[in-house]
């Protein structure tokens, strides 16, 4: 009896959650509604069943309990045993079979459009790598250019092939925010550097993994004007939860606007080729800090590290130099250049309090570790000193000098290059931070 009443419970409790429950879906932005179609059939048949197999075993429970009042006899009830029933198998192979098509089939057909671009759609290129996000647009000849795991340096982190005419004028987004127009559809094209990503914006209801060694796409049309959060919706290292990224969607002038102030590829490159310092003005000091900076990117610590004072998996780099670090021991001591450089090379030998002993040991050169402490440095101190440079040069050498460490998993086919990442936007935020 009690089991058969807690059955009933649960039903009524689910279906009042489903209804009253305050987590609903973000607002539909883009043109698939057909997704949360899809979606509310699958919510509708599993429901009927959840419902009906629920109340089904519920009252058959008490039915047919043990005490239950038989005709004419005592209490006792025995279940007699039927093995077989034509009849009623053939029914639920036929119920469920239904069920399932009808479970699968929109999916298909949504999928099938989901993967066919309309003719028109403009063209964008989506590059994952643990823990961030680089995009691509045609430049003025509206194609892209061909590009190769080899090609990829400090200067070119999208490994565009620098020898290919229609690459020139792509536009290279290293920064995790992208603009896109509203109303227009856009084909998305989907590379990861590294490990399996997945390309999500929630309110979009579009989603596509990334894989390596192979590009996906699907298409969209964006159709409300606003901000909106990208995620991974896949689980690519620890730095996972940090892979965020945000869609800016505006009116056609605002993005074109936008895209005229992005830099091509053909610019990058030039300005990669002429010599740091004359770039910036600042000298050896902000070719330094670019380097520093390019190698949080490309070395993974950005993954774990902040420069914005909120802390990650890592303590955070904001006013981190000059500060006392207290250690999981109790003991603590002063962040200075040693302290840093020994932070850097033996992770494990101290433990930062309130942290995990997560930090891995990343090989690096001793000039690669002066350059990371200099970027460190210029997160600013505890004690007040010590600002940044404004306006480091984007074009700084290529950063890191072993191979083996240029690509922090799985695919081994980056071995050949640098990957530190250099964004196009002269200033890191050491710069304005
Ligand atoms: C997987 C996450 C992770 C990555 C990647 C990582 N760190 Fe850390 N780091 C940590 C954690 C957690 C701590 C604190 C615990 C400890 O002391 O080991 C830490 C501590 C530090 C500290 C000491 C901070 C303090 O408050 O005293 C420095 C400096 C540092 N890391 C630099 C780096 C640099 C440079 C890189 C890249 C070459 C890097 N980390 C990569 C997780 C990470
Ligand atoms: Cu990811």
């Amino acid at each position: 009896m009690a089991i058969a009443i807690a059955l009933v419970v649960i039903v009524v409790a689910s279906v009042l959650f489903h209804f009253l429950s305050p987590w609903w879906a973000t607002p539909l932005a883009s043109n698939w509604k057909q997704m949360d179609d899809t979606l509310t059939i699958t919510l509708v048949i599993t429901g009927i069943f959840f419902i009906g197999i629920n109340l089904f075993v519920g009252y058959i429970v008490w039915r047919f309990r043990h005490d239950a009042p038989r005709q004419g006899g005592k209490p006792g009830h025995r279940a007699d045993y039927h093995p077989e029933n034509k009849k009623l198998e053939v029914w639920l192979t036929a119920g469920t079979a239904l069920g399932v098509m009808a479970l699968l089939a929109p999916g298909l057909f949504v999928y099938a459009d989901y993967v066919r671009p309309p003719r028109e759609a403009m063209v964008m290129e989506v590059v994952g790598q643990q823990w961030q996000w680089a995009f691509r647009f045609p430049g003025k000849s509206g194609q892209l250019g061909t590009t190769d795991p080899r090609f990829i340096s400090g200067s070119n982190p999208l490994g565009l092939n620098p020898d290919d005419p229609r690459g020139q004028d792509n536009i290279v987004i290293s920064g995790p925010e992208v603009h896109l127009p509203l109303n227009r559809p856009v084909k998305v094209l989907l590379r990861s550097r590294d490990v399996l990503h997945d390309f999500y914006v929630p309110p979009f209801r579009a989603r596509m993994n990334m894989v390596p060694g192979m590009v996906t796409s699907f298409w969209f049309t964006p159709t409300k004007a606003g901000r909106f959060e990208i995620l991974c919706a896949q689980l690519c290292g620890i730095g996972h939860y940090n892979m965020r990224g945000m869609v800016v969607v505006e009116e056609q002038a605002a993005f074109d606007a936008w895209l005229a102030k992005q830099p091509t590829f053909a610019m990058t490159l030039a300005k990669a080729a002429a010599p740091p310092a004359a770039a910036a003005g600042g000298g050896a000091d902000a070719a330094l800090l670019e380097k520093g900076h390019a190698l949080a990117q490309s070395k993974g610590c950005a993954g774990c590290h902040s420069v914005d004072g909120n802390p990650g998996v890592g303590p955070t780099w904001k006013s981190l130099y000059g500060k006392t670090e207290t250690f999981a021991d109790g003991s603590s001591a002063p962040v200075d250049d040693a302290f840093l450089k020994e932070e850097i090379t033996n992770p494990q030998a101290r433990l930062v309090k309130g942290f995990g002993p997560v930090m891995p040991k990343i090989p690096l050169t001793d000039d690669e570790v002066s350059a990371l402490m200099a970027y460190i440095r210029a997160q600013g101190s505890g004690e007040g000193a010590g600002t940044a440079p404004a306006g480091a040069p984007a074009g700084a050498p290529s950063a890191a000098t072993n191979p083996s460490q240029a690509a922090p998993a799985a695919s081994g086919a980056y071995t050949t290059s640098n990957a530190a990442v250099v964004p196009p936007s002269a200033s890191p935020k050491a710069a304005t931070k």
